[in-house]
């Protein structure tokens, strides 16, 4: 008998290695759902949202850096996919949506829930295409699998429930081969001038990215061979600031004064494998030399003096015997210890509260850093937990830290914690969520009693959309519409079939997150925090106030405001 398209699609899925489809079902989807429930390879993960599938399928392939699915039925079930999968597209790992859509003799008559998902999807894809007959599967799947793998990024595969159930006619497949893994590397004529250039130069700065994932062990060599402190940008933390004696932290507006400094005060940047936004955190004396795989990354956030095209990994190996050892310290030593400075700074805050006051949130992500397991998988939602996850989590090269820092979008901690969990069972998974944040996609906390998924969840409870209101005191603002009017969130938990608990004062913050951490199941704990934790600095009169937003944007919060006092003096007396 012949297969249906949707067994087809089901079992190609299941070939290339895909264990789990993220979604909910719906009547387009039908034949797909039915298909995975025949067939033991695929597990079904019910969402309560879409976007919830989303962000998980990118969770998963954050982890894996294998292609991750989700699914959502025609009309509002794949509409609501767009938002985590523009998350997965930015982050640039590789997920397929399945985007059902109606009857196909029924598209363009403006039926119950039609959409057209090849222009819906057009802007966060790098291919999307409707399957309007048999005969284009499975080779429009297999082009939009190879596509999301090679580019990195998303790639939608629309098809109308009615052709998903129709026969297939072409099962042949087409990928019989493992995924490349092509080494790029500059030109021996490029790598020259690169070397010539570190070669001559004696106050260099690395600034590191993502993109040196797989490359520590170059890394460090180079930074030992150029004696230069290693900045690096937030999506870069996982894999260069452990067993890093060149470590000065990270830069921009949530990073350390040392990671802005070391840029500044450099001579040479060499970027590597980074994509930091902030223009304003580019020193612009410096000569600029970016690396990166795609050579349209080069340039676009700064002035860039050298630009070459090549991996990490191939790169740096390629040019580590072709440089001298640099014998000039002190950049390197009045950097690391400036970091050792701005780091102990941190650290006096990440302290526990005397009686019943407030929480400091630091301490809390310090607690949840010191009883965590090794190989611990952190989720940070957009908002202060992402500035706690920045400074105060330990990385050692086994943890791993998934956030929306490219997109930034709210609500993706819970989400990717899904994704993380079921995709590594034995892991410990731990969601930082903030109020605002969790309650966005809360219904999808019902997934983890649905799916058994372990997850702790700390929610950093401040009654408010606090990094909001942190951006409107530095643009000058009156904070309006940020306050939050929250419910228990440890009995909704409960109620939801999770232990959850709530911490009173800082003496209960470290047994409840050990409780939560211990427990065998999903599991919740609610932490007060106060609520405006960054001070802003207390001198700033009314007419420094003009320029403070502009200078906000060149700053670094120490979270004293005295540091941003320093550069305050800096920049507005000047
Ligand atoms: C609320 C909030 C505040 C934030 N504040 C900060 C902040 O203060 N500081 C900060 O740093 N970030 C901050 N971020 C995150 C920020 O927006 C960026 O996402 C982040 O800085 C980018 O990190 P990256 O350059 O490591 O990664 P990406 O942006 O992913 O760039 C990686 C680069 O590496 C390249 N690449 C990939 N693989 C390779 C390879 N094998 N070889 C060579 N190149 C490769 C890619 O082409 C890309 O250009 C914040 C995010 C949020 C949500
Ligand atoms: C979907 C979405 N809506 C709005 C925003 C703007 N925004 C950024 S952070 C934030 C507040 C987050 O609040 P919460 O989750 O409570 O974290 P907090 O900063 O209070 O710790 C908002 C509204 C956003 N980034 N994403
Ligand atoms: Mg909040």
């Amino acid at each position: 008998m012949a297969k249906r398209v949707a067994e087809l699609l089901v079992d190609v899925l299941a070939e290339a290695g895909v264990r789990r489809i993220y979604g909910v079902s719906g009547d387009s989807l039908n034949g797909i759902t039915d298909s995975i429930r025949t067939r033991k390879q695929i597990e079904w993960v019910h969402t309560r949202h879409e976007e919830a599938a989303a962000f998980a399928a990118g969770a998963e392939a954050h982890l894996t850096g294998k292609l991750a699915v989700c699914a959502g039925s025609c009309g509002p079930g794949n509409l609501h996919l767009i938002n985590g999968l523009y998350d997965c597209h930015r982050s640039r790992v590789p997920v397929l949506a399945i985007a059902a859509q109606i009857p196909s003799n029924e598209i363009g008559s403006g039926y119950f829930q039609e959409t057209h998902p090849e222009h819906l999807f057009a802007q966060c894809s790098h291919y999307c295409e409707l399957v309007s007959q048999p005969s284009q599967m499975p080779r429009v799947l297999e082009i939009a699998m190879q596509t999301a793998i090679s580019k990195r990024g998303v790639a939608v595969v629309a098809i109308p429930g009615d052709v998903a159930m129709r026969d297939a006619v072409d099962q042949a497949r087409r990928l019989h081969f493992p995924e490349a893994m092509p080494a790029v590397c500059p030109s021996d004529d490029e790598l020259h001038i690169l070397a010539d250039l570190l070669n001559r130069s004696k106050k260099i700065t690395i600034l590191g990215g993502a993109g040196c994932a797989g490359a520590h062990h170059e890394l460090i060599e180079l930074a030992g061979k150029l004696k230069a402190p290693i900045v690096h940008a937030m999506r870069g933390k996982e894999f260069i600031e452990y067993d890093n004696p060149f470590d000065v932290g990270m830069t921009g507006l949530l990073g350390f004064s040392s990671g802005y400094h070391a840029m500044l005060s450099c001579e040479v940047l060499l970027m590597i494998g980074t994509d930091f936004p902030y223009q304003q955190f580019y020193p612009k004396d410096a000569t600029i030399v970016q690396i990166d795989v795609r050579g349209e990354q080069i340039g676009r956030r700064s002035k860039v003096d050298f630009g070459f095209v090549g991996d990490t990994r191939t790169t740096l190996k390629a040019l580590l015997s072709k440089l001298k050892q640099n014998e000039y310290e002190a950049h390197l030593k009045e950097s690391v210890e400036h970091y050792r400075k701005a780091r102990k700074s941190l650290e006096d805050l990440a302290t526990p509260s005397a009686g019943d006051q407030a929480i400091h949130p630091q301490y809390v992500a310090r607690v949840l850093d010191q009883l965590a397991t090794d190989d611990a998988v952190f989720t940070c939602d957009v908002g202060t937990p992402t500035i706690w996850a920045a400074r105060y989590l330990t990385m050692n090269g086994k943890r791993r830290i998934i956030g929306s820092f490219t997109h930034g979008s709210m609500a993706n901690a819970l989400p990717q914690a899904i994704g993380a969990q079921a995709s590594h069972p034995g892991r410990q998974v731990i969601s930082m969520s903030g109020d605002g944040g969790f309650a966005m996609l809360m219904g999808d906390l019902l997934t983890l009693g649905q799916h058994q998924l372990p997850v702790k969840i700390v929610v950093f409870r401040n009654d408010s959309l606090a990094f909001v209101e942190l951006e409107m005191k530095a643009a000058g603002i009156l904070d309006f519409a940020t306050g939050l009017r929250n419910p228990d969130f440890a009995k909704i938990a409960a109620g939801a079939g999770l232990l959850g608990l709530r911490a009173e004062t800082s003496d209960d913050v470290k047994p409840m997150i050990a409780q939560v951490l211990e427990h065998a199941g999903p599991a919740l704990v609610e932490v007060p925090v106060s609520r405006q934790e960054l001070s802003m600095p207390p001198a700033i009169t009314l007419e420094q106030a003009k320029g403070f937003s502009l200078f906000m944007m060149r700053a670094v919060l120490s979270g004293r405001g005295d540091e941003i006092i320093d550069l305050a003096r800096v920049n507005l007396l000047r």
